[in-house]
C-alpha cells in the first residue's frame, strides 16, 4: 500500500451507486479503500472486485476463526483483489499465521485495541501481547484507536517498523493530527468523509492535517 496521504476511506456506505461514486472521487487523495461488511453485504462481493480497479482495498472482516476458515476468508478476498486484509489478533497464533500465509503478497493486519469504549474492556488489556503475537506471525501492521493515542504509543514501541493504521478519526471522537503525531502510519476515516455532502473535500481537509507530519 502506497503512503502519500497517509488517508485511508472506510467506505461503510450502504447504497452500492453512491460508495462507487465516493471511491472514484477520493481516489486519488487516500492510499487505500478499506472495505466492511455494510458494503459487502448490501452490494455484494464483487464490489471488492470493482473498488480494487480504482484502488487499493483492504478488506475489513476481522476476521476471528479456526485457521482453516481464515485461510478459506482471506483467500476469497486476495482472488477478488484485495491487497490488504484485517483480522482479529485474538483468534491466537495459529489462525494469525494462517491468515498470514494465505494472504501471500497481501498485507494482514491484526486488531489490537478497538477504538470503541467497549475496545478498554477485553482488547485494551491485551494489545501489548496481541501486538508481539502479530510481530511473530508475520503481520504486515495493527489496527490501534486514534481515539486513544497514548495506546498507538504503547503499540508503536512492539510494532517497529510495521504498519500502524488507526480507526476513529472524525465521527469517533479520535483526531488526525493526534493519531500521526502518536506514531500511526495511516489514518482511517469512514462516516466524515463518505457522509459529508463532499467527500473529496472531506478527505483533503483530514489529508492535510496529516501532510503536515510526514
Ligand atoms: P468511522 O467511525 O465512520 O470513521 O468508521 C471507522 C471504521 O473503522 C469502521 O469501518 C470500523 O469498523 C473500523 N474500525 C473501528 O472503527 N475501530 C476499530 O477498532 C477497528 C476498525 C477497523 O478494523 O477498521
Amino acid at each position: 500500500m502506497r503512503r502519500e496521504t497517509g488517508l485511508i476511506l472506510a467506505l461503510d456506505e450502504t447504497d452500492g451507486e453512491k460508495a462507487e461514486k465516493t471511491a472514484e472521487s477520493v481516489s486519488d487523495v487516500v492510499d487505500a479503500i478499506k472495505i466492511n461488511w455494510p458494503l459487502v453485504l448490501s452490494a455484494g462481493p464483487d464490489m471488492i472486485n470493482r473498488l480494487s480497479q480504482i484502488s487499493d482495498v483492504i478488506c475489513d472482516f476481522k476476521v476471528a476463526d479456526i485457521p482453516n476458515t481464515v485461510r478459506l476468508i482471506v483467500e476469497e478476498s486476495v482472488s477478488r483483489g484485495a491487497s490488504g486484509i484485517i483480522v482479529h489478533a485474538f483468534a491466537g497464533g495459529d489462525s494469525l499465521r494462517e491468515a498470514v500465509i494465505a494472504a501471500g503478497n497481501a498485507e494482514v493486519f491484526a486488531v489490537t485495541e478497538m477504538s470503541h469504549p467497549g475496545g478498554t474492556a477485553f482488547t485494551a488489556p491485551h494489545a501489548e501481547e496481541m501486538a508481539e503475537l502479530g510481530v511473530r506471525c508475520g503481520a504486515a501492521g495493527f489496527i490501534a484507536p486514534a481515539t486513544r493515542p497514548d495506546r498507538i504509543k504503547a503499540i508503536r514501541k512492539i510494532a517497529g517498523d510495521l504498519k500502524i493504521l488507526s480507526p476513529g478519526v472524525g465521527s469517533q471522537g479520535g483526531s488526525a493530527y493526534s493519531a500521526v503525531s502518536a506514531g500511526a502510519d495511516y489514518v482511517i476515516a469512514g462516516r466524515a468523509i463518505y457522509g459529508s455532502d463532499d467527500p473529496r473535500s472531506a478527505a483533503l481537509s483530514i489529508g492535510d492535517e496529516i501532510k503536515s507530519l510526514l
